[in-house]
Protein backbone atom coordinates (compact mmCIF):
# COMPACT_ATOMS: atom_id res chain seq x y z
CA UNK A 1 0.00 0.00 0.00
CA UNK A 2 1.14 3.43 -0.93
CA UNK A 3 0.39 6.45 1.24
CA UNK A 4 0.43 10.35 0.72
CA UNK A 5 2.61 10.45 3.77
CA UNK A 6 2.85 14.09 3.21
CA UNK A 7 -0.39 14.74 3.17
CA UNK A 8 -0.98 12.73 6.68
CA UNK A 9 2.16 14.53 8.15
CA UNK A 10 0.13 18.14 7.72
CA UNK A 11 -3.01 16.92 9.74
CA UNK A 12 -0.48 17.44 12.77
CA UNK A 13 0.99 20.22 14.19
CA UNK A 14 4.58 20.14 13.79
CA UNK A 15 7.92 22.59 13.73
CA UNK A 16 9.62 21.18 10.69
CA UNK A 17 8.18 21.16 7.15
CA UNK A 18 7.97 17.37 5.67
CA UNK A 19 10.68 15.86 3.53
CA UNK A 20 10.60 12.53 2.84
CA UNK A 21 9.40 9.39 4.29
CA UNK A 22 10.41 6.00 4.93
CA UNK A 23 9.36 2.47 6.03
CA UNK A 24 10.80 1.72 9.54
CA UNK A 25 12.19 -0.38 12.09
CA UNK A 26 10.73 -4.01 12.16
CA UNK A 27 7.54 -4.16 14.96
CA UNK A 28 5.10 -7.04 13.34
CA UNK A 29 1.22 -4.83 14.12
CA UNK A 30 1.45 -1.06 12.61
CA UNK A 31 2.74 0.66 9.53
CA UNK A 32 5.78 3.06 10.79
CA UNK A 33 7.33 5.27 8.47
CA UNK A 34 10.11 7.46 9.66
CA UNK A 35 9.79 11.27 8.41
CA UNK A 36 12.44 13.68 7.95
CA UNK A 37 12.09 17.58 7.83
CA UNK A 38 13.73 19.18 5.65
CA UNK A 39 15.29 21.65 8.39
CA UNK A 40 18.65 20.07 10.21
CA UNK A 41 17.53 21.83 13.21
CA UNK A 42 14.21 20.73 13.54
CA UNK A 43 13.19 17.19 15.09
CA UNK A 44 11.95 14.16 12.66
CA UNK A 45 9.42 12.19 13.31
CA UNK A 46 7.98 8.54 13.68
CA UNK A 47 4.63 7.93 11.95
CA UNK A 48 2.68 5.25 12.38
CA UNK A 49 -1.10 4.18 10.72
CA UNK A 50 -2.91 2.08 13.23
CA UNK A 51 -3.49 -1.62 13.05
CA UNK A 52 -7.21 -0.97 14.10
CA UNK A 53 -8.26 -4.71 13.12
CA UNK A 54 -5.63 -5.56 16.29
CA UNK A 55 -6.63 -2.54 18.51
CA UNK A 56 -10.34 -2.10 18.27
CA UNK A 57 -10.73 1.06 20.04
CA UNK A 58 -8.52 3.73 18.96
CA UNK A 59 -9.53 6.61 21.08
CA UNK A 60 -9.38 3.99 24.32
CA UNK A 61 -5.69 3.18 22.81
CA UNK A 62 -4.31 7.08 22.30
CA UNK A 63 -6.04 8.18 25.95
CA UNK A 64 -3.73 5.55 27.51
CA UNK A 65 -0.43 6.43 26.07
CA UNK A 66 -1.42 10.08 26.41
CA UNK A 67 -1.98 9.39 30.24
CA UNK A 68 1.21 7.10 30.13
CA UNK A 69 3.76 9.89 29.00
CA UNK A 70 2.31 12.29 30.60
CA UNK A 71 2.81 11.05 33.89
CA UNK A 72 6.65 9.45 32.49
CA UNK A 73 7.46 13.46 31.04
CA UNK A 74 6.49 14.76 34.32
CA UNK A 75 8.44 12.30 36.43
CA UNK A 76 11.63 12.75 34.19
CA UNK A 77 11.29 16.31 34.18
CA UNK A 78 12.00 16.20 38.13
CA UNK A 79 15.09 14.71 37.78
CA UNK A 80 18.54 16.91 36.75
CA UNK A 81 19.83 16.32 33.40
CA UNK A 82 16.97 14.22 32.05
CA UNK A 83 16.05 14.58 28.12
CA UNK A 84 12.46 14.40 28.43
CA UNK A 85 12.47 14.27 24.13
CA UNK A 86 14.76 11.03 24.02
CA UNK A 87 13.69 9.39 27.22
CA UNK A 88 10.14 9.41 27.06
CA UNK A 89 7.53 8.94 23.45
CA UNK A 90 6.22 12.53 22.62
CA UNK A 91 2.88 12.17 21.02
CA UNK A 92 2.05 15.11 18.19
CA UNK A 93 -1.35 16.39 18.62
CA UNK A 94 -3.02 17.59 15.47
CA UNK A 95 -4.98 20.47 14.51
CA UNK A 96 -8.17 19.34 15.76
CA UNK A 97 -6.36 18.64 18.80
CA UNK A 98 -6.30 15.13 19.19
CA UNK A 99 -3.13 12.87 19.64
CA UNK A 100 -4.36 10.91 16.56
CA UNK A 101 -6.14 11.45 13.14
CA UNK A 102 -8.42 9.74 10.59
CA UNK A 103 -7.26 9.91 6.95
CA UNK A 104 -10.21 10.49 4.04
CA UNK A 105 -9.58 6.52 3.31
CA UNK A 106 -10.40 5.30 7.18
CA UNK A 107 -6.62 5.16 8.34
CA UNK A 108 -5.93 5.54 11.70
CA UNK A 109 -2.44 7.87 12.20
CA UNK A 110 -0.44 8.98 14.92
CA UNK A 111 2.97 10.55 15.35
CA UNK A 112 5.60 11.03 17.66
CA UNK A 113 9.23 12.84 17.86
CA UNK A 114 11.76 10.63 16.51
CA UNK A 115 13.96 9.65 19.03
CA UNK A 116 17.60 10.63 17.82
CA UNK A 117 21.11 8.53 18.44
CA UNK A 118 19.46 5.62 19.42
CA UNK A 119 20.45 2.15 19.05
CA UNK A 120 17.35 -1.16 18.50
CA UNK A 121 19.01 -4.37 18.88
CA UNK A 122 16.56 -7.30 17.55
CA UNK A 123 19.40 -10.04 19.06
CA UNK A 124 21.87 -8.41 22.45
CA UNK A 125 25.49 -9.60 22.14
CA UNK A 126 26.74 -8.48 25.39
CA UNK A 127 25.88 -8.48 29.22
CA UNK A 128 26.15 -4.79 29.41
CA UNK A 129 23.25 -4.39 26.63
CA UNK A 130 20.88 -6.43 28.99
CA UNK A 131 21.71 -5.45 32.17
CA UNK A 132 20.75 -1.84 30.71
CA UNK A 133 17.30 -3.20 29.06
CA UNK A 134 16.97 -4.69 32.69
CA UNK A 135 17.59 -1.10 33.91
CA UNK A 136 14.51 0.40 31.71
CA UNK A 137 11.96 -1.79 32.01
CA UNK A 138 12.70 -2.02 35.87
CA UNK A 139 12.63 1.93 35.97
CA UNK A 140 9.59 1.85 33.75
CA UNK A 141 7.59 -0.30 36.11
CA UNK A 142 8.90 1.51 38.89
CA UNK A 143 7.69 5.05 37.34
CA UNK A 144 4.35 4.19 36.90
CA UNK A 145 3.76 2.30 39.83
CA UNK A 146 2.13 5.62 41.63
CA UNK A 147 0.02 6.57 37.75
CA UNK A 148 -3.04 8.61 39.00
CA UNK A 149 -6.62 8.42 36.94
CA UNK A 150 -7.28 4.72 37.81
CA UNK A 151 -7.36 1.30 35.87
CA UNK A 152 -5.69 1.73 31.90
CA UNK A 153 -8.08 0.46 29.25
CA UNK A 154 -7.34 -3.25 28.48
CA UNK A 155 -6.52 -2.43 24.76
CA UNK A 156 -6.44 -6.36 24.23
CA UNK A 157 -8.47 -8.45 26.43
CA UNK A 158 -6.55 -11.01 27.80
CA UNK A 159 -3.36 -10.27 25.74
CA UNK A 160 -1.20 -13.13 27.64
CA UNK A 161 -4.07 -15.16 29.23
CA UNK A 162 -2.41 -18.15 28.33
CA UNK A 163 -5.24 -19.98 29.00
CA UNK A 164 -7.79 -18.20 26.73
CA UNK A 165 -4.65 -18.59 23.99
CA UNK A 166 -4.83 -22.11 24.07
CA UNK A 167 -8.60 -22.13 23.80
CA UNK A 168 -8.02 -20.06 20.77
CA UNK A 169 -5.58 -22.10 19.36
CA UNK A 170 -7.66 -25.40 19.82
CA UNK A 171 -10.63 -23.71 18.13
CA UNK A 172 -8.64 -22.55 15.32
CA UNK A 173 -7.48 -26.21 15.08
CA UNK A 174 -10.72 -27.59 14.56
CA UNK A 175 -11.75 -24.74 12.36
CA UNK A 176 -8.79 -25.30 9.72
CA UNK A 177 -9.57 -22.54 7.64
CA UNK A 178 -6.47 -22.97 5.45
CA UNK A 179 -5.68 -26.68 6.21
CA UNK A 180 -2.61 -26.23 7.73
CA UNK A 181 -3.58 -28.23 10.88
CA UNK A 182 -2.44 -31.94 10.07
CA UNK A 183 1.17 -29.94 8.57
CA UNK A 184 2.12 -28.73 12.63
CA UNK A 185 1.03 -31.95 14.46
CA UNK A 186 4.31 -32.30 16.09
CA UNK A 187 4.19 -28.25 17.12
CA UNK A 188 0.72 -29.03 18.87
CA UNK A 189 2.06 -31.83 20.67
CA UNK A 190 4.71 -29.61 21.69
CA UNK A 191 2.21 -27.39 23.16
CA UNK A 192 0.16 -29.54 24.43
CA UNK A 193 2.54 -31.82 26.60
CA UNK A 194 3.65 -27.85 28.43
CA UNK A 195 -0.06 -26.93 28.82
CA UNK A 196 -0.80 -27.62 31.81
CA UNK A 197 2.29 -26.29 33.78
CA UNK A 198 1.70 -23.00 32.00
CA UNK A 199 -1.25 -21.91 33.92
CA UNK A 200 0.75 -21.12 37.15
CA UNK A 201 1.05 -17.34 37.28
CA UNK A 202 -2.96 -17.17 36.04
CA UNK A 203 -3.24 -19.14 39.44
CA UNK A 204 -0.86 -17.39 41.18
CA UNK A 205 -3.41 -14.22 40.22
CA UNK A 206 -6.71 -15.73 40.86
CA UNK A 207 -5.38 -16.50 44.35
CA UNK A 208 -4.34 -12.96 45.27
CA UNK A 209 -0.66 -14.37 45.63
CA UNK A 210 0.98 -11.87 43.05
CA UNK A 211 -0.83 -7.97 42.24
CA UNK A 212 -1.94 -6.56 38.60
CA UNK A 213 -0.17 -3.85 38.14
CA UNK A 214 0.61 -1.53 35.47
CA UNK A 215 3.05 -3.33 32.75
CA UNK A 216 4.09 -2.68 29.41
CA UNK A 217 3.34 -6.33 28.24
CA UNK A 218 5.76 -6.38 24.84
CA UNK A 219 8.90 -5.94 25.84
CA UNK A 220 10.45 -7.26 22.90
CA UNK A 221 14.22 -6.07 23.23
CA UNK A 222 13.62 -3.37 20.19
CA UNK A 223 10.98 -2.02 21.95
CA UNK A 224 13.58 -0.70 24.69
CA UNK A 225 15.85 2.10 22.84
CA UNK A 226 19.49 2.03 24.40
CA UNK A 227 21.32 5.46 23.79
CA UNK A 228 24.72 6.25 21.30
CA UNK A 229 26.64 4.55 24.23
CA UNK A 230 24.56 1.64 24.82
CA UNK A 231 22.53 2.66 28.06
CA UNK A 232 19.37 2.93 28.49
CA UNK A 233 17.52 5.65 27.10
CA UNK A 234 13.61 4.63 26.23
CA UNK A 235 10.70 1.98 26.82
CA UNK A 236 8.74 2.63 23.29
CA UNK A 237 5.72 0.83 22.12
CA UNK A 238 3.41 1.58 24.43
CA UNK A 239 -0.16 0.03 23.11
CA UNK A 240 -0.01 -2.44 25.71
CA UNK A 241 0.15 -0.85 28.34
CA UNK A 242 -2.14 -1.75 30.75
CA UNK A 243 -2.91 -3.85 33.95
CA UNK A 244 -1.06 -7.39 34.07
CA UNK A 245 1.58 -9.37 36.29
CA UNK A 246 5.51 -8.84 35.84
CA UNK A 247 6.34 -11.73 34.53
CA UNK A 248 4.76 -10.71 31.06
CA UNK A 249 7.60 -7.90 31.60
CA UNK A 250 10.06 -9.96 33.02
CA UNK A 251 9.62 -13.13 30.46
CA UNK A 252 9.40 -11.06 27.39
CA UNK A 253 12.54 -9.32 27.75
CA UNK A 254 14.47 -12.60 28.58
CA UNK A 255 12.72 -14.27 25.41
CA UNK A 256 14.36 -11.40 23.38
CA UNK A 257 17.54 -10.62 24.81
CA UNK A 258 19.21 -13.80 25.86
CA UNK A 259 18.36 -16.03 22.66
CA UNK A 260 21.74 -16.40 20.88
CA UNK A 261 19.41 -16.02 17.46
CA UNK A 262 16.74 -14.45 15.53
CA UNK A 263 13.11 -14.91 16.63
CA UNK A 264 12.47 -16.59 13.87
CA UNK A 265 15.86 -18.72 13.17
CA UNK A 266 15.53 -21.03 10.75
CA UNK A 267 18.76 -23.25 11.99
CA UNK A 268 17.01 -24.46 15.75
CA UNK A 269 20.51 -25.88 16.36
CA UNK A 270 21.53 -21.64 16.61
CA UNK A 271 18.93 -21.22 19.19
CA UNK A 272 19.96 -21.06 22.88
CA UNK A 273 18.76 -18.88 25.98
CA UNK A 274 22.52 -17.47 26.73
CA UNK A 275 22.76 -17.57 30.64
CA UNK A 276 25.12 -14.75 30.62
CA UNK A 277 22.60 -12.32 29.48
CA UNK A 278 19.75 -14.14 31.86
CA UNK A 279 21.84 -12.66 34.67
CA UNK A 280 22.85 -9.64 33.47
CA UNK A 281 19.05 -8.69 32.56
CA UNK A 282 18.10 -9.84 36.13
CA UNK A 283 20.96 -7.93 37.79
CA UNK A 284 19.75 -4.83 35.42
CA UNK A 285 16.11 -5.33 36.52
CA UNK A 286 16.23 -6.10 39.62
CA UNK A 287 18.44 -3.46 40.41
CA UNK A 288 15.50 -0.99 40.11
CA UNK A 289 12.67 -2.95 41.26
CA UNK A 290 13.79 -5.26 44.18
CA UNK A 291 12.27 -3.80 46.77
CA UNK A 292 9.07 -3.53 45.27
CA UNK A 293 7.85 -6.60 44.60
CA UNK A 294 6.69 -9.50 46.47
CA UNK A 295 8.03 -12.94 47.52
CA UNK A 296 5.64 -14.98 44.78
CA UNK A 297 6.47 -12.47 42.48
CA UNK A 298 10.53 -12.85 42.92
CA UNK A 299 10.23 -17.13 43.26
CA UNK A 300 8.25 -17.27 39.73
CA UNK A 301 10.29 -14.69 38.08
CA UNK A 302 12.70 -17.41 36.69
CA UNK A 303 9.83 -19.25 35.15
CA UNK A 304 8.38 -16.40 33.50
CA UNK A 305 10.56 -16.43 30.46
CA UNK A 306 9.35 -20.40 29.60
CA UNK A 307 5.63 -18.55 30.07
CA UNK A 308 5.64 -16.04 27.49
CA UNK A 309 8.00 -17.54 24.98
CA UNK A 310 5.88 -20.64 25.21
CA UNK A 311 2.22 -18.35 24.86
CA UNK A 312 4.46 -16.47 22.19
CA UNK A 313 4.83 -19.82 20.57
CA UNK A 314 1.23 -20.62 20.54
CA UNK A 315 -0.16 -17.28 19.17
CA UNK A 316 2.42 -17.65 16.23
CA UNK A 317 1.22 -21.35 15.52
CA UNK A 318 -2.57 -20.20 16.36
CA UNK A 319 -2.20 -17.22 13.40
CA UNK A 320 -0.46 -19.71 11.08
CA UNK A 321 -3.40 -22.13 10.94
CA UNK A 322 -5.67 -19.73 11.10
CA UNK A 323 -3.84 -18.13 7.31
CA UNK A 324 -1.83 -15.41 9.40
CA UNK A 325 -4.30 -12.91 9.61
CA UNK A 326 -2.68 -11.00 12.95
CA UNK A 327 1.56 -10.74 12.43
CA UNK A 328 2.86 -9.28 9.49
CA UNK A 329 4.75 -12.13 7.56
CA UNK A 330 7.25 -12.18 5.19
CA UNK A 331 7.13 -15.59 3.67
CA UNK A 332 4.30 -17.95 3.13
CA UNK A 333 5.58 -20.60 6.87
CA UNK A 334 6.99 -17.65 8.36
CA UNK A 335 4.64 -17.79 11.32
CA UNK A 336 5.73 -21.61 11.56
CA UNK A 337 9.31 -20.85 11.54
CA UNK A 338 8.66 -18.44 14.37
CA UNK A 339 6.81 -20.80 16.35
CA UNK A 340 9.60 -23.46 15.78
CA UNK A 341 11.75 -21.36 16.91
CA UNK A 342 9.80 -20.36 20.04
CA UNK A 343 9.35 -23.45 20.89
CA UNK A 344 13.08 -24.58 20.72
CA UNK A 345 13.88 -21.36 22.82
CA UNK A 346 11.55 -23.00 25.34
CA UNK A 347 13.23 -26.23 25.61
CA UNK A 348 16.68 -24.36 26.08
CA UNK A 349 15.14 -22.25 29.08
CA UNK A 350 13.90 -25.69 30.48
CA UNK A 351 17.30 -26.72 30.41
CA UNK A 352 18.46 -24.03 32.25
CA UNK A 353 15.86 -23.72 34.75
CA UNK A 354 17.48 -24.89 38.07
CA UNK A 355 20.30 -22.05 36.80
CA UNK A 356 18.17 -19.73 36.20
CA UNK A 357 16.19 -20.03 39.69
CA UNK A 358 19.61 -19.62 41.62
CA UNK A 359 20.26 -16.93 39.84
CA UNK A 360 16.88 -14.61 41.06
CA UNK A 361 17.05 -16.50 44.45
CA UNK A 362 20.92 -14.84 44.92
CA UNK A 363 20.25 -11.26 43.33
CA UNK A 364 16.89 -11.22 45.68
P1 LIG B 1 5.03 -2.22 16.32
O1 LIG B 1 3.91 -2.33 17.32
O2 LIG B 1 4.62 -2.50 14.94
O3 LIG B 1 6.22 -3.01 16.78
P2 LIG B 1 6.47 0.13 17.28
O4 LIG B 1 5.70 1.22 17.96
O5 LIG B 1 7.29 -0.74 18.13
O6 LIG B 1 5.45 -0.67 16.35
O7 LIG B 1 7.41 0.82 16.19
C1 LIG B 1 8.14 0.05 15.26
C2 LIG B 1 9.60 0.45 15.30
O8 LIG B 1 9.73 1.85 15.00
C3 LIG B 1 10.28 0.28 16.63
O9 LIG B 1 10.76 -1.02 16.81
C4 LIG B 1 11.41 1.29 16.55
O10 LIG B 1 12.49 0.78 15.77
C5 LIG B 1 10.79 2.42 15.75
N1 LIG B 1 10.24 3.50 16.59
C6 LIG B 1 9.00 3.58 17.11
N2 LIG B 1 8.81 4.72 17.78
C7 LIG B 1 9.98 5.42 17.67
C8 LIG B 1 10.43 6.72 18.11
N3 LIG B 1 9.65 7.56 18.79
N4 LIG B 1 11.69 7.11 17.78
C9 LIG B 1 12.50 6.27 17.09
N5 LIG B 1 12.14 5.06 16.63
C10 LIG B 1 10.90 4.62 16.91
C1 LIG C 1 4.30 -8.02 18.38
O1 LIG C 1 4.41 -4.86 18.20
P1 LIG C 1 5.65 -5.73 18.24
O2 LIG C 1 6.16 -6.11 16.91
O3 LIG C 1 6.68 -5.08 19.12
C2 LIG C 1 3.20 -8.39 19.37
C3 LIG C 1 3.81 -8.98 20.61
C4 LIG C 1 4.66 -10.20 20.26
C5 LIG C 1 5.68 -9.80 19.22
C6 LIG C 1 6.45 -11.01 18.72
C7 LIG C 1 0.37 -6.01 20.03
O4 LIG C 1 5.15 -7.05 18.99
O5 LIG C 1 2.81 -9.38 21.52
O6 LIG C 1 5.31 -10.69 21.38
O7 LIG C 1 5.06 -9.17 18.07
N1 LIG C 1 2.43 -7.19 19.70
C8 LIG C 1 1.08 -7.27 19.71
O8 LIG C 1 7.56 -10.57 18.03
O9 LIG C 1 0.46 -8.31 19.49
MG1 LIG D 1 7.43 -2.86 18.49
Amino acid sequence: MVYNLKEIFDYFITDGTFLNGEPYGSGHIHDTFRIETAEKDKDDYILQRLNNKIFKNIPELQQNIERVTIHLRNKLEQIPGSDTKRECLCLIPSHDGKSWIIDKDGNYWRMYIFISNHRSYNIVDSPDKAFEGGKAIGRFQAMLSDMPGGPLFETIPSFHNIEKRLNTLTHKINEDPVGRADSVAEEIKQVHKRAEDMKIILKLGLAGKIPLRITHNDTKFNNILLDEYDKALCVIDLDTVMPGYVHYDFGDAIRTATNTASEDETDLSKIRMDINLFRAYSEGYLSETGDTLNDVEKEFLAFAPHLITYTIAVRFLTDYIDGDNYFKIHHKHHNLQRARAQLRLVSSMEEQYEEMRSIIRKLT
